[in-house]
């Protein structure tokens, strides 16, 4: 673009924009649904709607991940405080924080003074994990970070000694250049020594994955699917609900389970705080999230190369999910 003056008009409205959700998120499905194969950003499943919906997700009975990781944390939580040491507990996407309580108790054992940074981008998950915290343990010091993981960083120097928990398998919603970002960041952020608490899935049996993703009860498929519901609800996007279908498949050369929302009909998504229409095709495939899927192995060596050394595992009986104890490492070694 050679003239200057389009280029700043541009550079404005990128600004305008930051305080006005319904634009950011027309300009993020544009972005996305222009793309080949299609996307659009998993964050959006999560409105209000989307994360009632994803507690449900965590009941039911296929969906394994929830209650084996609570397992591990429950019955682990008093050797990772020995490990650790007391620190400041600091959760990226904390949620309604329910799992963490397991460490709670541990690390306020005994009186010891705690305090317990939860980060979320959503206010009324973190009300709810200063409700359920405080009551469970009055003497835990809560503090709410509304904020991104990326602007949460800077958080770990503030806080340290701490112990970072990322749990619930959430890194695996990162594609490997999201990772590789995410894992500088948080590299960069910790002061040596101080530790991270990484809950993933890990790779297993086909079947029993793709039913994770497939439960019985279609809470999955109503959970995909309530993302085109929120386009319509904050975009006016005039989308046929009923001409979507959730397809959760699992691609073994990847090792993730892709989410993606299938188009029976062809429909023109209206994308109006832009001015734009989108045809879409019958068949089309939007692809809304990936879940990868890990190897301990594999994951510690890659770790490793971000200078944390895992210190501990921590898995189930049936080896389907684990939780790692990192330690950024030492200087000089
Ligand atoms: C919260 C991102 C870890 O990928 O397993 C569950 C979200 N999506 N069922 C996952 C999810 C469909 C979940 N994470």
């Amino acid at each position: 673009m050679s003239d200057s003056k389009s280029a700043v008009s541009l550079s404005s409205a990128a600004c305008a924009d930051a305080g006005n959700p319904a634009l950011e998120f027309a300009r993020s499905v544009a972005l996305g649904l222009s793309d080949t194969p299609r996307w659009i950003p998993s964050r959006y499943l999560y409105d209000a709607r989307g994360s009632e919906l994803f507690e449900l997700i965590c009941e039911q009975p296929e969906y394994y991940l929830t209650r084996t990781e609570e397992a591990i944390l429950a019955a682990r939580a008093r050797e990772i405080r020995e490990i650790t040491g007391d620190v400041t507990v600091i959760e990226l996407g904390s949620g309604t924080a329910l799992k963490t309580r397991h460490l709670l108790r541990w690390y306020s054992e005994g009186g010891a003074e705690l305090s317990y940074v939860a980060v979320d981008v959503s206010p009324s998950a973190l009300q709810a994990a200063q409700a359920s915290i405080s009551a469970a343990f009055p003497p835990v010091r809560f503090i709410g970070v509304e904020a991104t993981y990326e602007d949460s960083f800077s958080l770990f120097k503030e806080y340290s000694p701490c112990l970072v928990l990322f749990l619930g398998s959430n890194v695996g919603n990162f594609n490997h250049a999201e990772s590789i970002g995410f894992w500088r960041g948080v590299s960069d952020h910790l002061e040596p020594g101080d530790f991270f608490l990484l809950g993933v899935d890990l790779v297993k049996d086909p079947a029993v994955l793709e039913a994770a993703y497939n439960d019985r009860a279609g809470i999955t498929a109503e959970f995909t699917k309530n993302l085109f519901a929120r386009m319509n609800r904050e975009l006016d996007a005039g989308l046929d609900l009923g001409a979507i279908e959730h397809v959760a498949r699992y691609n073994r050369e990847w090792q993730r389970i892709e989410t993606f929302a299938r188009f029976s009909r062809s429909q023109t998504v209206h994308l109006r705080p832009l001015g734009l229409d989108i045809p879409l095709r019958a068949g089309e495939q939007v692809m809304v999230e990936i879940s990868r899927k890990f190897v301990i192995e594999d994951l510690t060596r890659y770790l490793g190369c971000f200078g944390l050394e895992t210190r501990a595992v921590f898995t189930d009986e049936r080896r389907w999910f684990a939780v790692l104890l990192l330690q950024k490492r030492m200087e000089g070694r």
